[in-house]
């Protein structure tokens, strides 16, 4: 009998370590998915050549632009590297239809909800774009918003540098493409950029996942405590 009682005072820290071992691992192990669940949700971003393509809509010619080619004229809208950016006019960074609207599509890498439209006007009423008509669509082309935007003129900084504008958008969600038709009241189109900032849509997540990882969560608990030690617990 008193052989018995010795073994389970000398044992009991051993059992409370393990305890508190198990969980720390299951505290972990929640924060870990906790940090991947948020992950998937919240990747802000200005979506510019590095995750955008733009293309010419289905109602343009193939070389409408009145200085330069096609694919320049594309390449130079969507090519800041930051929606805060300042840009200079010349005739190697403009885009210019003279003589006609221009529509566009934008495509992402995957689904935004949009926050921001970034726009660089230029800063004269005689070239500068009058209305913006947007369309927004999800990953199955399904329409999911649209908005008219007349933007302001650009900002004009001096050596003919321009500022952005931003435009809130606060409704389109799940945003995969965006059709935009450019239009000037005297049929002059002349900008510098056009860009979005968002965040990467929330992916949903299967409720196999959760299912698993409560799965792997009891397992871990279970071998923890059925370590030589922890039996000592059983016996107490
Ligand atoms: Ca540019
Ligand atoms: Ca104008």
């Amino acid at each position: 009998m008193m052989q018995t009682r010795v073994t389970v005072l000398v044992r009991q820290p051993d059992v409370r370590n393990n305890i508190y071992a198990a969980a720390k691992f299951c505290t972990l192990a929640v924060a870990l998915i906790v940090s991947a669940a948020g992950t998937i949700s919240a990747n802000a971003a200005y979506l510019n050549f590095q995750n955008t393509t733009v293309a010419l809509g289905e109602s343009m010619s193939a070389e409408p632009f009145a200085n330069r080619t096609t694919a320049d004229s594309l390449a130079s809208i969507i090519d800041l590297a930051s929606p805060t950016q300042n840009e200079q006019h010349t005739q190697t960074s403009h885009v210019w239809v003279s003589g006609g609207s221009l529509e566009l599509n934008f495509a992402f890498d995957a689904e935004y909800d949009l926050h921001t439209l970034h726009f660089w006007n230029y800063f004269t009423e005689t070239y500068d774009i009058d209305d913006i008509s947007l369309q927004f669509f999800n990953d199955s082309g399904a329409l999911v918003g649209a908005l008219a935007v007349q933007p302001v003129t650009g900002t004009h900084l001096g050596s003919e540098f321009i500022a952005p504008a931003d435009y809130v958008l606060a409704f389109p969600t799940n945003v995969r493409f965006v059709n935009a038709l450019l239009t000037g009241t005297n049929g002059q189109v002349d900008f510098n950029n056009l860009g979005f900032s968002g965040e990467l849509s929330q992916v949903p997540v299967p409720a196999a996942f959760w299912l698993l990882a409560s799965a792997f969560g009891v397992l871990s608990c279970t071998v923890l405590m059925n370590t030589p030690n922890s039996r000592a617990m059983r016996f107490f």
